[in-house]
């Protein structure tokens, strides 16, 4: 659920083995038949396009949540050429012969929820959700959009970077944690950090930042940030420790929220920065295998795009690979 795969597609020869990977993926969340089918189309589909046309094309895989039927994320990133006028090269009967784009009409239709970035110059992003229909009503309360990758340094079996949103009726956190370093010995000490925020996600971001201190005093450290947010009104409690990146994202503008020096389980004076969250606004939370160096004026237009194509096109761009990757793109619906 939280962790990511990135299966890179530089030709043809790459498709049939992201087709493997991702059946054994599907296979082992317990995704029900008629879905593995249906991803195995999209990633295709999705695959061959970026073979064919793209540069520095990948396919990102996640489940959407802990059980089957929460469904599966396949999120296309290349880094061009890209094209304009992308809606009218999705809509249904379109057909522009070989050329890109083509086959994305297809690719909407097979999946549940479906979105598309696209500008020359910056690349292409595509979301395709499958979503079997029982988990597709119990999402339907969800008033939090949410996107993340977040995958391991090249060559490792675990990451160390994690994260977690939660939210209720009345409140919304979100979590990014960074176990220092990278390997098994970071990703034990993110974990133990995540099953903190999942015993004590009741209580203030504060108090869950003073008990993930505790925790983590036998494991490697981390940094760490929890933003809480009251959903009456939008008022949110930033309390991060070391060198994650935040900022809420409104109006085309990057406020950034303040985190503290330290580290969690060894060093860490954790402080509370009040911010406000408008609807409509995009919070982002990125680990520092992730840039801190993009500006929104390289992507017109991409702030309206689903939080999941905001994710995905920074990472495509921004993260490094010297160090587990994470980034969390989250908007707050309105409806
Ligand atoms: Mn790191």
């Amino acid at each position: 659920m939280r962790h990511s795969v990135v299966m890179p597609i530089a030709d043809s020869s790459h498709v049939g083995e992201a087709r493997r990977i991702t059946a054994r993926f599907t296979a082992d969340m317990g995704l029900p038949e008629r879905e593995r089918g249906l991803v195995a189309l999209i990633v295709t589909e999705l695959g061959n396009n970026l073979a064919k046309y793209a540069r520095d094309g990948q396919l990102v895989i996640r489940a959407l949540g802990a059980q089957p039927d929460g469904g599966i994320e396949i999120l296309s990133l290349d880094t061009g050429p890209g094209f304009p006028d992308v809606d009218r090269r999705v809509a249904d009967g379109y057909s522009s012969g070989g050329t890109p784009g083509n086959g994305l009409g297809a690719v909407r239709r097979l999946s549940r929820q479906f979105d598309v970035y696209s500008a020359l110059g910056a690349g292409t992003a595509v979301m395709s959700r499958v979503v079997p229909a029982a988990g597709t009503a119990r999402r339907a309360v969800e008033r939090l959009q949410v996107g993340a990758v977040c995958v391991p340094l090249q060559g490792q079996d675990q990451c160390g970077d994690s994260w977690v949103v939660f939210q209720d009726a009345s409140r919304a956190i979100l979590m990014l944690v960074d176990g220092l370093g990278h390997g098994s010995l970071a990703a034990a000490a993110a974990d133990e950090a995540v099953r903190i925020f999942d015993a004590n996600r009741g209580e203030s971001a504060m108090e869950i930042l003073a008990r993930a201190h505790l925790a983590l005093r036998n494991t490697r450290g981390a940094v760490m940030a929890v933003a809480e947010t009251d959903l009456s009104d939008g008022s949110v409690s930033f309390v991060g420790v070391g060198n994650i990146s935040a900022c809420l994202i409104e109006d085309g503008r990057r406020r950034h929220m303040i985190s503290v020096n330290g580290t969690v389980g060894f060093i860490a004076k954790p402080r509370a920065f009040a911010y406000t969250w408008r609807k409509n606004a995009v919070m982002v939370l990125s680990s520092d295998g992730v840039s801190t160096r993009w500006q929104l004026e390289q992507f017109p237009d991409l702030l309206g795009r689903h939080p999941s194509l905001i994710a995905g096109v920074l990472f495509q761009n921004y993260a490094g690979h010297r160090d587990d990757a994470s980034i969390l793109a989250v908007r707050w619906n309105t409806s």
